[in-house]
């Protein structure tokens, strides 16, 4: 992107901060538009069994089959508040994190053009980044601890609060900074193209590409998914409240730009048809490719919903963000079979 077209998405998503928020009825913390989204992502990640802040209480959205979906039509819809609202004129931008680890010549994360303060998204924190040791103690009703940070230190947010969150947190407006807490050696070791991406690309069937993606094992933070999350750090690294940091949607499309390409690689059309036909293996079976079987169970928490996921099985949002659709309306980014609600290709990055 030049600088005109940064400049731009700022503008925009400053412009959806500034916005009303319509999900009030519903959700007492959201005080703005932007707030809506984070709301319905915390929402749809659902809380712990018997936590009244969730209202649409669905199956979860992480380590489940259902996560790439579901994070595909939030920033569809987020972007479409964008360009509606926001009278927005580009395109959902994606973050390329790779570009900023030691494998591009010896990029050093923390100076990534995604910090830049007037181009960019800002910094570190304030104060700079602390161990991961000092995490405070985790939320009544949660396994996960809060994350350290300080509030970012400059850029277009600096200023900004939130209402939504920490955690689960959707009654009670909460106001707060963004918290950042850099660390550039989880990136180092988890973000790299040809060491990370490469081998995530190659998986065979939807279940084990999208678990590789986003949980790959138990341990400490890992993967492309958690670990862009946690190179941020702060509150990125909140499974809940993590989208009340502009940087979510950046992160999430390079995401959904990397299943975009899996997908082209692994389904071109003769390829499928064998697929489709014989399957010999359990990770070819249609179900996994095309619908991503699995547990759901929603954030390690609560009740574990047996799979497999379906492609009719629905990705809940809230009514104030849009109606909810089916996994089956999102899985071509370019709408070809008829069936979908998008419409959009990923512009040609360094690698792929
Ligand atoms: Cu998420």
């Amino acid at each position: 992107m030049c600088d005109d077209e940064k400049l731009e998405y700022i503008r925009a998503v400053k412009c959806i901060h500034e916005l009303p928020p319509q999900g009030t009825s519903y959700f007492g913390a959201v005080v703005t538009r932007f707030e809506d989204f984070a709301s319905a992502h915390i929402n749809a990640s659902t809380a712990p069994a018997g936590n009244p802040a969730t209202i649409f209480v669905g199956p979860g959205i992480h380590l489940t089959g259902n996560f790439l979906p579901w994070h595909r039509v939030i920033l569809w819809e987020f972007e479409t508040a964008l360009i509606n609202e926001c009278n927005y004129k580009g395109a959902q931008p994606y973050w390329d994190w790779s570009l900023d680890t030691v494998e591009n010549n010896g990029a050093f994360y923390d100076h990534s053009p995604v910090f830049d303060p007037v181009t960019g998204f800002g910094g570190n924190s304030y104060t700079g980044s602390m161990p991961d040791n000092t995490v405070g103690p985790a939320p009544p009703n949660s396994t996960f601890p809060e994350f350290a940070g300080n509030c970012i230190k400059d850029g277009p947010f600096k200023d900004y609060n939130h209402s939504v969150g920490p955690n689960f947190n959707l009654q009670t407006p909460t106001p707060r900074c963004i918290i950042r807490n850099f660390n550039s050696t989880l990136a180092n070791g988890n973000l790299q193209w040809k060491e990370h991406v490469l081998p995530v690309l190659e998986e065979v069937g939807h279940y084990n590409f999208s678990k590789k993606m986003s949980f790959p094992e138990p341990g400490p933070p890992r993967g492309l998914h958690v670990g862009g999350h946690a190179s941020v750090g702060g509150e990125m690294r909140e499974p809940w409240s993590t989208v009340v940091d502009p940087l979510f949607y950046l992160h999430h499309s390079n995401l959904d730009r990397i299943w975009a390409i899996w997908r082209k690689c692994h389904l071109k059309p003769l390829y499928r048809d064998v697929l489709l036909t014989f399957y010999p293996t359990e990770d070819l079976k249609p179900q996994n490719f095309w619908a991503m079987d699995g547990p759901r169970q929603p954030d390690g928490l609560g009740a574990l919903t047996t799979g497999p996921t379906s492609l009719g099985d629905i990705l809940d949002l809230p009514p104030f963000i849009s109606p909810s659709t089916s996994i089956r309306s999102v899985m071509d980014t370019k709408n070809q079979d008829g069936h979908g609600i998008l419409c959009y290709v990923y512009e040609k990055g360094a690698y792929a």
